[in-house]
């Protein structure tokens, strides 16, 4: 079982689609553990894209994401940080396949509407850096009828 980290950016949450976002992560068969709206503070982005910070873009992103508030969100499943990368699609949506988030609302590939961790070792830092209060436990009953017990 594995645990990632989304972001709804400030550009997916000023277009309204926090909702439509959140419900093809349902529809997969993924659980929700973690959900809150927040405008995130510069030195939690500086954190989280640490990685980027010599690209030439490093501070055009942080001005993006510190735009508006963001919709943080803990995903939880079998194989959740793959599944959730497949689903988002790769960074440019104007490249992005039809059917993946960002192939049917992006055209941009600053723009791009949404973040998912890329890896084990991502989703476990960055779920410490945005849910450091951690993220719920909880029965999903549908579960049962997602993943096959026997497989
Ligand atoms: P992804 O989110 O697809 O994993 P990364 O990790 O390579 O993409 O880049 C992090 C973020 O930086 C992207 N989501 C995007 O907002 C921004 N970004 C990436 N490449 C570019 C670029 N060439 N120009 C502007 N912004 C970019």
């Amino acid at each position: 079982m594995e645990t990632t980290l989304v972001l709804v950016k400030p550009d997916g949450v000023q277009r309204g689609r926090i909702g439509s976002i959140i419900a093809r992560f349902e529809a997969k068969g993924l659980k929700l553990v973690g959900l809150k709206l927040m405008q995130p503070e510069r030195a939690l982005l500086e954190q989280h894209y640490a990685v980027h910070a010599e690209r030439p873009f490093y501070g055009s992103l942080l001005k993006f994401m510190s735009a508006g508030p963001v919709a943080a969100l803990a995903l939880e499943g079998e194989g959740a940080i793959g599944v959730v990368r497949t689903l988002v699609g790769p960074t440019n949506g104007a490249e992005a396949a039809p059917g993946t988030i960002r192939g049917d609302y992006g055209m941009s590939k600053s723009f791009n509407l949404i973040h998912a961790s890329d890896g084990a070792e991502t989703a476990a830092s960055e779920l410490a850096l945005w849910f450091g209060e951690g993220t719920l436990d909880y029965d999903l009953n549908s579960l049962g009828w997602v993943n096959d017990p026997e497989a």
